[in-house]
């Protein structure tokens, strides 16, 4: 009772600010008047009239069959791509919904602002509205009419504080009917759902069953997520990934500058990244620190915490053997979920507590880990006792409404620290010489995620969101908007669309096997990782750091509109 007070407390919050934000404009600085006259950039095909041209027919990453049996409305649909061509675009009067959904991401504004300028181009009379704080707004029936005044206020800004944004699951039949009450009474033909891989298999699952009951609602997904795992051939980044990493640079840059004035300190830095090592990768690709762990490249190896201690450990000496007290580490926020023992660990865990939900609702935290303890097959038993208590907790006990373990909570960047001054100590006992080892511990995540998106994501996602009405008009649903050959400038950009299907394999999430979109890992044979790869030794032995300075809204192109480097490498 007391949490759906508060939902509906915060709804209402969102609704007044945005009341008075019209009466009374929010204050602002030099940078955001400036920020809020710039005009982001669309593909060609998006500028005029336009056509879709169908491709190949699709089919999912794998599981085919499975996934097809689930999705019999949506699966197989083709690739499609926009065209320019001649004549005028315009459509019926269509009522038009939006959701965003997840962590926030730099350019979320800009998708709705996107959006909102294309569904008005399609028709005037057309309107937008928002769901609030996540796709608990379409269940729960929160909703605001998103206005011009309301969108000119967020245009080109970052959070998503226009709506909010929250991790509700869809995934219920009475949750879908619900949101079709209120689509229904709203005139909604379209909804946009604005989310990473967990919100985009909802959006899978809604649009597959509003066609099955022919409800008349096209259902169309836009990629977010500053993790980046959420891409393949057609999707070439999720948006936010660009503006975040390029925060993080900034702030690694400016402690390694630090780090090298008073030679004194090691530098930890976790870096958010939940299931992939994106992030921690290209900020390393940007500053060139001493050490960089990639978790993909822990479990290829088959590392053990050990292992992983002792690597770093080994260059912390190095460094120290050459006079180098100092340096900087980078570590992805999800590591621990990499090392296989524990990543063994984590699923019998999570299939424990979904065998055991009903019993474990009823008793306390201290029980659970009691529990959990007890249960554990023998092996996983010891690596859990073997565990800093903070972690074990976290493993046992906290999970989001997607059943992902939260790592952002737990303090790896800690506990590799304090794990490698056991180890240099153990060393020096045996004679080895290691220095002085003092360190610093910092976590950059929610820091970078609500900056103002960057030149190449303000376009990147006002090109989503426009493409999506696009594809709205096109009669398509269970689609994902789509923007490729986005290393090249705006004007080449490709616009379509994708069928979300055929991202989807079958996993394992709360002791069950469902569809859900396959994560895009950093592949250990792909460009980034081998050109990192062929950099590190150098960067650990050396002091190589690159200070990026601070992301630049004006200025020539080389500067202000370049893409990550990932995304160069990998499709330049
Ligand atoms: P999305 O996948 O929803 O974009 O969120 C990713 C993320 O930013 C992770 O990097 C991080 O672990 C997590 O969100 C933190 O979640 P929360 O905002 O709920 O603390």
């Amino acid at each position: 009772m007391r949490a759906f007070i508060l939902f509906y407390y915060l709804c209402t919050r969102i609704i007044i600010t945005n009341i008075i934000n019209q009466i009374y404009p929010m204050e602002k600085s030099a940078l955001q008047i400036a920020r809020a006259a710039y005009q982001p950039k669309l593909p060609k095909a998006l500028r005029g009239a336009l056509k879709a041209v169908e491709g190949e027919p699709t089919q999912s990453v794998a599981d085919q069959e499975e996934v097809k049996k689930l999705f019999p409305n949506t699966y197989g649909m083709p690739y499609l791509k926009f065209e320019p061509t001649d004549g005028q675009m315009t459509t019926a009067q269509m009522n038009v919904g939006v959701i965003l959904s997840g962590g926030q991401a730099p350019g979320g504004h800009n998708v709705i602002s996107g959006l909102f300028d294309g569904i008005k181009k399609l028709n005037p009379n057309n309107k937008l509205y928002g769901f609030i704080l996540g796709p608990g707004g379409l269940v729960d029936h929160n909703y605001m009419e998103l206005t011009p005044e309301i969108i000119d206020e967020y245009r080109n800004t970052g959070g998503f504080d226009i709506i909010g944004s929250g991790r509700t699951k869809l995934e219920k039949k009475e949750q879908f009917d619900k949101g079709l009450e209120i689509l229904k009474e709203l005139g909604i033909k379209a909804l946009v759902i604005i989310g990473g891989d967990d919100s985009n298999t909802n959006a899978c699952v809604l649009a597959e069953y509003y066609k099955a009951i022919n409800a008349g609602v096209q259902v169309i997904g836009c990629p977010k997520t500053i993790d980046g795992d959420l891409k393949n051939s057609e999707i070439e980044a999720s948006f936010g990934f660009d503006t975040a990493t390029k925060v993080y640079s900034e702030v690694i840059g400016n402690i390694m500058r630090d780090c090298n004035s008073a030679k004194k300190y090691w530098h930890f830095i976790k870096l958010m990244g939940r299931s992939a090592s994106h992030v921690t990768l290209e900020c390393a690709l940007q500053t060139h620190p001493n050490v960089c762990l990639i978790g993909e490249e822990v479990e290829a190896k088959n590392l053990t915490l050990d292992d992983v201690v002792t690597s770093i450990a080994e260059v912390v000496a190095d460094r120290a053997s050459r006079g180098m007290n100092y340096g900087v580490a980078l570590v992805p926020e999800g590591l621990i979920e990499f090392i296989p023992a524990i990543k063994k660990l984590i699923a019998e865990l999570n299939d424990l507590i979904a065998a055991n939900q009903a019993e474990f609702d009823k008793i306390t935290a201290d029980e659970k880990i009691a529990f959990i303890a007890a249960h554990l097959s023998e092996t996983n038993a010891a690596i859990f006792k073997s565990l800093p208590t903070g972690v074990s907790r976290q493993l046992a006990l906290e999970r989001d409404p997607h059943g992902n373990v939260q790592v952002s909570l737990i303090e790896t960047e800690q506990l590799l620290a304090d794990m490698v001054a056991v180890k240099l100590a153990e060393w020096k006992k045996e004679g080895k010489f290691c220095g002085k080892f003092s360190t610093q511990h910092h976590f950059f995540g929610y820091e970078g995620r609500c900056a103002a998106p960057s030149n190449w994501d303000a376009d990147y996602c006002y090109s989503l969101g426009f493409n999506a009405s696009m594809l709205m008009a096109a009669g398509k649903t269970g689609y994902m908007s789509s923007i490729k050959n986005t290393y090249r400038p705006a004007d080449e950009w490709i616009a379509g669309g994708i069928p979300i299907t055929m991202m989807m394999n079958m996993e394992k999430r709360n002791g069950e096997m469902k569809p859900v979109i396959k994560k895009a890992l950093v592949e250990l044979d792909g460009k980034p990782f081998n050109f990192f790869a062929s950099k590190r030794d150098e960067w650990a032995k050396d002091t190589c750091f690159v200070y990026p300075g601070p992301i630049q809204y004006f200025g020539p192109a080389e500067v202000a509109d370049q893409p990550t480097i990932t995304l160069k490498l990998e499709q330049a």
